[in-house]
């Protein structure tokens, strides 16, 4: 390299040339260095997920300017939130183009209404939001749509008119709630339970969230089928584990016979097992309460393997990197193929052979938990 500087030198037209070489090296540095650190998946369109190709136009090189993102979190409430928040903070790093401006509303909804319109004084140029509660959106979404800011939704839904928002990406929270419905409904059966009475509690995520009416409204299709089933009370355990705790606790005082606890998360189905262990009451796999979860998380599932969660149906936390790629997208002009997002997810169960379930949308294979899937698993 020296050698060639030097001969260069003598010859300001090759010295241009030599200059025009390196320019064009560090250009494509930089290209492969946003390919490599990016990690965005590619967006899933209902099922058809090739269709988002990261080789596609819309690749766009590292703005000099940070993209300034400002995200309204829920709060954290349970290791599902904890997840989500931890990649939010891992694809939203400077070193990924990005400054964040982060609140953690710690459930208070009133508190996530004032950060956007903080935000949009700021101005922050894309604000993402998982909403608490589907209400009191409308008013300050228009605002930052007048104010021409891009807001993208994450994990829960809202009540509001789809074009003040750019996209959503979460779950099928009625889905989810269905599969429990299904997998109770055969897990009874193939212990001959099918015809029997059942004595149902419910431990309900924080209500108003959409999470909570979704998982709700899907269960409950099956308890209409089934009038063996009674459904002995709903209480609120807001996501956490103290809250499943104390609504299980006063469940186990109320009543007499309890054959089956849902609980509308890991955490909540945490501080249920603990009332219950308390009590001197075998659940789970073994035992005489049947526990039912969802969201699938590392100490989720590790219950799982443990049999003291029977089914848990899995709830994916890792929206951000797609928050991240749609406003790579929203940069390079490329227009959003789909306003709503689904994104992956399984269903485990401590069963010996998992059952298959059905959807409107085919069927899903429920997996039993090992070691290994546990190593493989990114929350
Ligand atoms: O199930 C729970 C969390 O909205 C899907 O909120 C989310 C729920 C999740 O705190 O653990």
């Amino acid at each position: 390299m020296k050698a060639v500087y030097a001969k260069c030198r003598k010859h300001p037209a090759a010295m241009l040339f030599l200059a025009c070489l390196l320019a064009l090296a560090f250009c494509a540095c930089a290209v492969w260095k946003l390919a490599d650190n990016q990690k965005e998946p590619k967006l899933p369109g209902s099922g058809q997920e090739g269709e988002y190709s990261l080789d596609g136009p819309e690749r766009v090189q590292l703005p000099r300017k940070l993209v300034k993102v400002g995200f309204v979190q829920v709060g954290h409430e349970s290791d599902w939130r904890i997840a989500m928040t931890k990649s939010c903070m891992e694809i939203f790093s400077e070193e990924n183009g990005y400054e964040l401006y982060f609140l953690d509303a710690d459930n208070q909804p009133q508190a996530q209404v004032e950060a956007v319109r903080r935000f949009i004084r700021e101005p922050v140029d894309y604000l993402i939001i998982a909403p608490i509660l589907t209400t009191g959106w409308t008013a300050v979404l228009k605002e930052a749509y007048h104010a021409d800011i891009p807001v993208i939704l994450l994990d829960r839904t809202i009540d509001c008119d789809e074009r003040y928002y750019a996209a959503w990406f979460g779950s099928d929270f009625v889905q989810e709630g269905r599969y429990a419905g299904q997998w109770l409904q055969s897990y009874l059966n193939r212990q001959g339970r099918g015809a029997d009475d059942i004595n149902i509690v419910a431990i309900n995520g924080t209500l108003g969230a959409s999470a909570q009416l979704g998982r709700t409204e899907g269960f409950a299709e099956y308890l209409k089928r089934h009038r063996e089933w009674n459904l002995l009370a709903e209480e609120c355990g807001d996501f956490t584990e103290s809250g499943g705790r104390a609504v299980m606790e006063q469940y186990l005082e109320t009543f007499e016979k309890i054959d089956v606890v849902i609980c509308q998360n890991d955490n909540e189905a945490f501080g249920a097992c603990a009332a219950m262990d308390e009590a001197g009451i075998s659940y789970g796999k073994d035992g005489d309460v049947i526990v039912i979860s969802f969201d699938a998380a590392r100490a989720g599932l590790e219950a799982v393997m443990d049999g003291k969660i029977n089914a848990d149906f899995e709830c994916n936390p890792l929206s951000p990197p797609y928050a991240a790629r749609a406003i790579r997208q929203m940069r390079a002009g490329v227009p959003l193929k789909k306003k709503h997002f689904y994104l992956p997810e399984d269903c485990f169960t401590s069963d010996e052979n998992p059952m298959l379930l059905v959807s409107e949308n085919g069927t899903k294979q429920m997996r039993s938990v090992t070691r290994s899937l546990l190593e493989e698993r990114a929350y």
